[in-house]
């Protein structure tokens, strides 16, 4: 049997130039030497890129507006030719051990910000916010931050000691191995997880182009692991201690201070477990601690020592970086808690709107605190605003998909989203975020981002105050 052959391709017909297509950012469409290195071995490959283009072009990011009909009528070859795939043999089961996405989708992808320096040990790698649907974070596509780089540690090598900074502290100290851990009773939960550095570079009024460069230090996963409570008590623990500290493996010396009342309400997991596999290499195999609603940070990769203490630890991490400089010139220390935030993912900075007509607005919303309790868009820069409807269940400490349906009637817009969170928190606009924080800071900026539509369609990252 031959090799699966691609269909020639054929020039978009008239018919299926729709209103209200959105046309990716074009910094998003990988060239065909770029989709080559990503399909590596592919026969066919750049014919198969053309198609791509064209499929990019006409697939998900268009709206169809029930015109199929039309299409047909016009002699549209993608539903009248009888397909290579109706009348040839398909690949075999298993071909694909691991399976991997579509190579029409290779540039949905993880990548470094333009506007920061290309590292590669200590870096970050940003998730295509634009690309994802629902509030899963597809693993792969789970952003990266590094101190040092990463390691894929053998789990049989891999160890985790519990101890406290004075012996009366822990009455039995123990060092488990990954079996000891997975024999432990577990829980599964889904929490984001965000850098408290994530849309830091907005704070000195340097707009990067895109979603994925604006808040793509936010994933959210499902993660499985042990309540790091029992592993405490299991050690003889003293809980009446107020802290914790987490130290993980890499050369990076990541030690953060957990506060024990998180640990006492069973929130803190040790994770092995990421959306239903072990977790990737690259975020913290085989063990990281998850601390729902706290910046990213604290949540240490490749955890190797858990210690009780009775005081916050200062480490470098915690006295040098991860601080707010406010504008009296003072740091502000441990505000490790993400605040209510949200951000529209579509339509978004670097898209294109090809036509007028109907959009549907769709973004994500969060807080460290709890649940997100509304949120709300408006298409005029924050004067009115209309109600998303939130996909449900909305849960604690997780991302939260809204959408709105819109017609865009081809003028200039400014598109928001605002959350508010179940303690009644409402996302403040940078105005109301530099009255308090100044204007020198990096890190826990939850202002509400702007896009810019203009009446060409680009969609543009602007600010408003
Ligand atoms: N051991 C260790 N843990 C770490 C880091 C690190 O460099 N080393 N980076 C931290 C930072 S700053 C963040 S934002 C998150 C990123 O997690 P991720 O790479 O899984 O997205 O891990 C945290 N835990
Ligand atoms: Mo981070």
């Amino acid at each position: 049997m031959a090799e699966h052959e691609e269909l020639t391709p054929v020039e978009t017909p008239e018919g299926l130039k729709q209103p209200g297509r959105i046309q990716k950012a074009p910094e998003n469409f990988l060239t065909p030497t770029e989709i080559e290195s990503v399909t590596q071995g592919r026969r066919n490959f750049l014919r198969g890129s053309l198609f791509a283009a064209v499929a990019a072009m006409t697939g998900r990011h268009a709206f169809a507006q029930g015109s199929d009909a039309v299409n047909a009528a016009s002699g549209d070859p993608y539903i009248l030719q009888p397909q290579t795939w109706a009348t040839t043999l398909g690949k075999g089961v298993a071909t694909a051990p691991y399976g991997l996405p579509s190579k029409y989708e290779a540039d949905v992808i993880r990548r470094q910000s333009p506007g920061l320096t290309q590292t590669t040990q200590s870096s970050v790698s940003f998730s295509p916010l634009q690309s994802m649907f629902g509030i899963i974070t597809a693993s792969g596509l789970h952003f990266e931050r590094h101190h040092q780089g990463w390691y894929d540690i053998d789990p049989t090598q891999h160890r985790l000691m519990v101890n406290g900074s004075s012996p009366e502290f822990v009455k039995k100290p123990k060092v488990y191995t990954m079996d000891d851990i997975m024999r432990m009773p577990f829980v599964s939960r889904i929490h984001f997880i965000e850098c408290g550095a994530n849309t830091g570079m907005e704070w000195g009024n340097v707009a990067v182009p895109t979603v994925q460069y604006t808040h793509g230090m936010l994933s959210c996963s499902e993660f499985t692991g042990v309540p790091l409570r029992l592993i405490l008590e299991d050690c003889g623990a003293n809980m009446s201690k107020k802290f914790v500290l987490a130290e993980g493996a890499d050369g990076s010396a990541m030690t953060r201070t957990i506060p024990m009342e998180m640990v006492l309400n069973d929130e803190v997991l040790v994770a092995y477990g990421m959306n239903g596999e072990m977790m990737r290499p690259e975020n913290g195999y085989p063990l990281r601690l998850v601390v729902p609603g706290v910046q990213g940070v604290s949540w240490v990769k490749w955890l190797r020592r858990i210690e009780v203490g009775d005081q916050p630890y200062g480490t470098k991490d915690e006295a040098v970086h991860y601080i707010d400089l406010m504008p009296d010139g003072q740091h502000r220390q441990y505000t490790s808690v993400q605040e209510c935030k949200s951000v529209i993912c579509t339509p978004s900075g670097g898209q294109k709107l090809l036509e007028k007509g109907y959009y549907t607005i769709s973004g994500l919303a969060w807080s460290g605190r709890g649940k997100v309790r509304q949120v709300d868009v408006s298409t005029d820069g924050g004067i009115n605003w209309k109600r998303a409807k939130l996909e449900t269940p909305v849960q604690s400490k997780a991302l939260t998909r809204f959408s709105l349906p819109w017609n865009w009637d081809g003028k200039a817009v400014i598109l928001q989203s605002r959350a508010v969170d179940d303690t009644g928190y409402v996302q403040p606009t940078y105005g109301q975020l530099r009255a308090v924080r100044g204007t020198r800071s990096i890190y826990h900026n939850n202002a509400i981002q702007s896009w810019g539509v203009a009446e060409n369609g680009d969609v543009s990252n602007v600010q408003v105050l």
